[in-house]
């Protein structure tokens, strides 16, 4: 076996299934969870920390500036169930004002998972913190550890928006079943906004946007000894003002040709590979969401410009 096929037999076979799947439908798309490899998760990392990428600052702020309120609300000795937690920055705010039971990081990523479980059992050395490595898009058994206590759902960082509606709808019913009856869920969710706002937001002038959609071919090359030549793709973002939603493209700028596993692909200039949705709700909608997922929204805090919503529901 030649070293590009044996690397791509070690490939995650749901990765090659979505990519060769994708690749193969009209309009072409790969879901947007296959960006967070290591290079793609320290990319968005990046992301989070520049000017015009609005939503981790504003809904930093937010938790800042309202957790006591947050706090008075949800009460003590809740254990805080956090889904997709990835490096867990906005957390420290919430457990320092909360006083919760126990803390229990849900992710993916393992590796991510017990690095930033470990970074958080420093500032909150007595408090129990228990990872879950976990798909959480379905109901995640909790440990057996908080069995008992009432939970605090957290989904920050606006990741429902990366799920179409029905999809979040079903997403938010399987949080109820993880986190059972008598649970609160605090979510961010980003608003509709100027479109030139959002596009500011996801083709940064500092191309780090350009080059975490953009990894995802490198990460076919890499692991599915794809042949992409990347240098063929740009990166596209624009607004999709029918359905609400900021669209990540990677769009050919010349005729391509090229192998994944074998498994041969051509493309014309100006075509494009979709990867990423991003809806944004107004106010009315968010709330028409939660219902329609099984939550009460009980509270909700925004910036003044209104760009980011940190809403509170009960289930
Ligand atoms: C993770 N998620 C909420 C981000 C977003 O804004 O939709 C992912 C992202 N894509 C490009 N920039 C950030």
């Amino acid at each position: 076996m030649s070293s590009a096929a044996a690397l791509a037999s070690r490939a995650d076979p749901a990765f090659r299934a979505d990519v060769l799947a994708g690749l193969a439908m009209r309009p072409r798309a790969i879901p947007a969870r296959w960006f967070y490899d290591l290079e793609g998760s320290r990319l968005f990392e990046r992301i989070t920390t520049l000017p015009g990428y609005y939503p981790t600052r504003v809904e930093t702020a937010l938790l800042k500036a309202h957790a006591r309120e947050i706090g008075r609300i949800v009460g003590p000795g809740r254990a805080v169930v956090e889904f997709g937690s990835g490096s867990s920055l906005k957390t420290p705010h919430l457990l320092a004002a909360i006083r919760p039971a126990a803390y229990v990081p849900i992710d993916i990523s393992g590796d991510f998972l017990r690095q930033s479980a470990a970074a958080l059992a420093s500032d909150f050395p007595h408090l129990p913190i228990l990872p879950v490595e976990a798909d959480f898009t379905g109901p995640v058994a909790a440990p057996r550890a908080i069995a008992g206590l009432p939970r605090l759902g957290f989904f920050p960082g606006s990741t429902i928006g990366n799920l179409v509606p029905r999809t979040a709808v079903n997403l938010l019913r399987a949080m109820v079943e993880t986190l059972g009856t008598g649970a609160m869920l605090l979510i961010g969710v980003d608003r509709i906004k100027p479109v030139a706002t959002l596009l500011a937001a996801y083709d940064e002038p500092e191309g780090v946007t350009a080059a975490f959609n953009l990894n995802l071919l490198h990460r076919i090359n890499r692991e599915l000894s794809g042949t992409i030549p990347v240098d063929a793709f740009r990166h596209a973002a624009r607004w999709n003002d029918a359905l609400a939603r900021i669209e990540m493209h990677l769009e050919a700028i010349r005729p391509v040709a090229f192998t994944v596993d074998g498994v041969p692909f051509r493309m014309a200039t100006g075509e494009t590979i979709h990867t990423e949705n991003s809806h944004k709700y107004g106010q009315r909608d968010a709330r028409l969401l939660l219902s329609a997922g099984a939550w009460t929204p009980i509270r909700e805090w925004t910036d003044p410009g209104d760009n980011f919503s940190l809403m509170l529901a009960e289930a």
